[in-house]
């Protein structure tokens, strides 16, 4: 979180800083819509006691959304959903294993009873994920709401319907 923020209202973790590259790219989005958010390194095998603090105490803490981002034997996103009720997205990172199949199917296979919502691998994940979490937060806030509706008026915009030449 930077000075200039409201107070976070969505968790970003993520299992190594090798992760971080990417998971920027959904911090970028947040605060393109003036949302406050946390950010931590945070692994499930590595720094378990982290982990723990961090989902244990988010709705505490006042938030309402977690992205958790893993790569490989991916298990940030599963350990942060038995921690809170509070909705965790995962994202799955690109590896050099399998492009990242390995963690997306760890991230989505998680068995019935503690739901994560998984998105794609890698960026666009991470981008989707932080307009999942801005969804979430604009169901009950219409300024927000409008903000979402006009990102994606701008984004229709900027397609250009003839392709560029050869
Ligand atoms: C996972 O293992 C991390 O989320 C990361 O994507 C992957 C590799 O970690 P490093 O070896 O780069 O720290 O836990």
């Amino acid at each position: 979180m930077n000075e200039n923020q409201t107070k976070p209202l969505v968790g970003i973790v993520m299992g190594s800083a090798s992760d971080a590259p990417t998971m920027h790219k959904a911090a970028q989005v947040l605060e393109e819509f003036g949302i406050g958010y946390e950010m931590k390194v945070c692994s499930a095998h590595r720094t378990p006691q982290r982990a723990h603090e961090f989902g244990a105490g988010a709705q505490e803490r006042g938030l309402k959304v977690i992205i958790a981002a893993a790569g490989m034997a991916a298990h940030l996103a599963g350990v942060m959903a038995s921690l809170t009720t509070i909705p965790i997205l995962g994202v799955p990172m690109d590896g050099k294993v399998m492009g990242g199949l390995d963690a997306l199917l760890s991230t989505v296979q998680m068995p019935k009873g503690i739901p994560v919502a998984t998105f794609a691998v890698g960026n666009h994940g991470a981008v989707n994920a932080a307009l999942f979490a801005v969804s979430i937060l604009a169901s009950s806030d219409p300024q927000l709401a409008q903000k979402l509706v006009d990102y994606r008026k701008a984004q229709t915009a900027m397609i250009d319907e003839n392709p560029p030449a050869a």
